[in-house]
């Protein structure tokens, strides 16, 4: 039958659930695990705040309401993937027998969102962080775009969310100044000087909540108000054009977005997609640059990959507000013959609707290539986005006389997210994503948009990648969760199990996964996503030296710590091992390496 809402919003993974294990680790001196349950515990009793997980969607439901006013573009698109997400939901319901989802729940499913704002000085990026901080979003992994090679860009970055099932985020970049030459450096840094985007009350209130631990729910909204109205809102006014007209000139028109404008404007505001290739299909077709048949071919092989892959762990990894164990229930089958032609008629036709006319719209086109790994290799992150657009700005110099042009940064991203690799995972990435690099470079039919060769020679290079959750696991290249079955538990009293490996207790029903989803962003992919929007392709430092950025520079900036995101993934593995053995009584059958180790890996986390 229908979901309930309810079990879409009731996170399986609940920290205030405290198992055995946690009794055993606060005994073995791993106070962390409890310590940070029991703050929890604290700030969800306190009435007297706001959740701040409640204020991450009501902060980003506003922002993406805002965004949809300031770029309607933005909101036709949303329109797109919701069309394209139902009928991935049709099919899926053809395969997962029992699984319905109705177009509310749909709806809410695909509220996550993932913000991209640009920063020009240290003492706005310690604002942001401040204000993020009462939304409960803390900053994850240090992100050196100057270290780039051919794609550098003037940034440094860091991305803000939850730590555990994070629902939101928000990439933040900052300017770096002494990447440019003295004078460059110093008419930046004269414009930015003056320019004051945080209210009074704005700093009030985001004080206040760290002060207090929290905000009321009346201090929460007029927050998200300060945060709509002003701090992230597109104003079109813009000062200084001489400046903004030289660093464009000079190629670093990544600098002009940041430093000539009012507030810290949404650069983007990033959906999720349940497929990619159907997403960008469609987008290609309703902005007119794919006729019908193209459309067909293209739209009607993704939607044949995905019948023939989206198993139980793609529907986890896509669905992770529904309990595993449901899923778990629902009946796999095979879809009908003609599942997915009938599925591709309907979406034509839908596509074919007014509202979903994109052409009607002024816009830039789509981007020619999909960033990330191919269709099928499930890690890490896709992304692709409709080009920036071409808006109206506003300069008012320094005498008061204005003048009116326009500026082309704001683009239209999406995303689709998978699991979270290893060290190993992410280098087999990082080569395999070089190797499809240098053959675009060097191979003419690669670097030819949409043809068959390019997408197959791209996806050659990452052939070292199982395509299946198995697969990745047995060559160690993502992260898990583990939890214990019954069939384990009955085992455990019969004193049969003989093996202490993961793979084989999974094998054996004793033990059951999901994949961790890969939660942050990616380097190179961010990279793409700036040079292809921005019309230039990586910068050089003008600097006498270009200087080195390290994590410390960016949390003295925040006065924050940052979170290494890999500990978490890490941690949440370890831990549920630790637990899973400890309900198989396995404990004592590690060899003593291994139990330290994963003692220590769990320790890591702090909460
Ligand atoms: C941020 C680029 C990074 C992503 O998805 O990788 C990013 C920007 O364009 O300001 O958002
Ligand atoms: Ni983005």
């Amino acid at each position: 039958g229908v979901l309930p809402i309810s079990s879409l919003f009731c996170s399986p993974h609940h920290p205030l659930i405290i198992t055995p294990l946690a009794v055993t680790l606060l005994t073995s001196g791993l106070t962390g695990y409890m310590v940070g349950s029991v703050s929890y515990l604290d700030r969800f009793m306190s009435t007297k705040h706001a959740d701040k997980r409640q204020m991450q969607n009501m902060l980003f439901s506003e922002l993406s309401a805002m965004f949809g006013k300031e770029v309607p573009l933005y909101d036709k698109s949303l329109l797109v993937n919701r069309v394209c997400n139902e009928a991935v939901c049709s099919l899926l319901s053809q395969m997962h027998k029992g699984f319905r989802i109705t177009p509310e729940q749909l709806e809410r499913t695909s509220g996550e969102r993932h913000g991209a704002i640009r920063i020009g000085k240290p003492s706005e990026y310690r604002w942001v962080a401040t204000f993020f901080e009462a939304f409960g979003l803390e900053p994850h992994n240090f992100y050196d775009m100057t270290n780039l090679g051919g794609k550098s860009q003037p940034i440094i970055a860091t991305a803000f969310r939850s730590s555990h099932n994070p629902d939101h985020r928000v990439f933040c970049s900052l300017l770096m100044t002494d990447y440019f030459d003295a004078d460059t450096r110093q008419r930046i840094e004269e414009v930015l000087a003056t320019r004051e985007v945080f209210s009074a009350r704005a700093k009030e209130l985001a004080l206040r909540s760290r002060e207090e631990g929290g905000l009321t729910w009346d201090e929460a909204r007029e927050l998200v108000r300060e945060g709509t109205g002003r701090i992230f809102k597109w104003t079109g006014k813009a000062r200084i054009h001489q400046l903004y007209k030289d660093l464009c000139q000079a190629g670093f028109k990544i600098a002009a977005d940041i430093a000539c404008f009012e507030n810290h404007h949404l650069n983007h505001l990033t959906p999720n997609t349940l497929c990619m290739d159907l997403y960008t299909a469609s987008m290609k077709y309703s902005m007119g640059e794919w006729d019908a048949e193209k459309y067909r071919t293209k739209a009607g092989k993704a939607l044949q990959r995905l019948g023939a892959s989206a198993d139980r762990d793609y529907m986890k990894l896509h669905f992770k507000h529904v309990d595993p164990n449901e899923i778990d229930g629902y009946e796999e089958v095979l879809p009908a013959a003609d599942a997915e032609k009938n599925i591709l008629d309907s979406l034509c036709a839908r596509l074919q609707e007014s509202a979903l006319q994109l052409k009607e719209l002024k816009h830039s086109g789509f981007k020619d290539f999909t960033e990330g790994p191919p269709a099928g290799v499930p890690v890490l992150l896709r992304q692709d986005s409709y080009k920036a657009l071409t808006e109206a700005v506003t300069f008012t110099e320094k005498d008061g006389t204005t003048i009116q042009t326009t500026h082309t940064a704001r683009f239209g991203e999406i995303e689709q997210r998978f699991y979270a690799t290893t060290p190993a995972g992410r280098a087999l990435y990082d080569k395999s994503l070089e190797a499809a690099e240098n053959s675009r470079a060097n191979v003419p039919e690669m670097a030819k948009p949409d043809s068959e060769e390019a997408e197959t020679c791209y996806a050659s290079c990452f052939n070292g990648f199982p395509k299946t959750l198995r697969g990745l696991l047995e060559k160690q290249l993502v992260y898990a969760r583990y939890t214990v079955t019954t069939k384990g538990t009955d085992a455990r009293k019969d004193g049969s199990i003989r093996t202490t490996d993961p793979l084989e207790l999974m094998r054996l029903g004793y033990l059951k996964v999901e994949g961790l989803r890969y939660e942050d962003f990616l380097p190179f992919s961010a990279a793409g996503i700036f040079a292809s929007n921005l019309g230039q392709y990586g910068t050089k430092s003008t600097a006498t030296a270009k200087p080195v950025y390290t994590r410390e520079t960016l949390e003295k900036i925040m006065g924050k710590a940052i979170i290494e995101s890999d500990v978490l993934y890490l941690g949440t593995e370890a831990r549920s091992l630790l637990t899973g053995y400890h309900e198989l009584g396995l404990l004592e059958k590690l060899e003593s390496g291994q139990l330290s180790r994963l003692k220590a890996d769990a320790a890591l986390m702090t909460d």
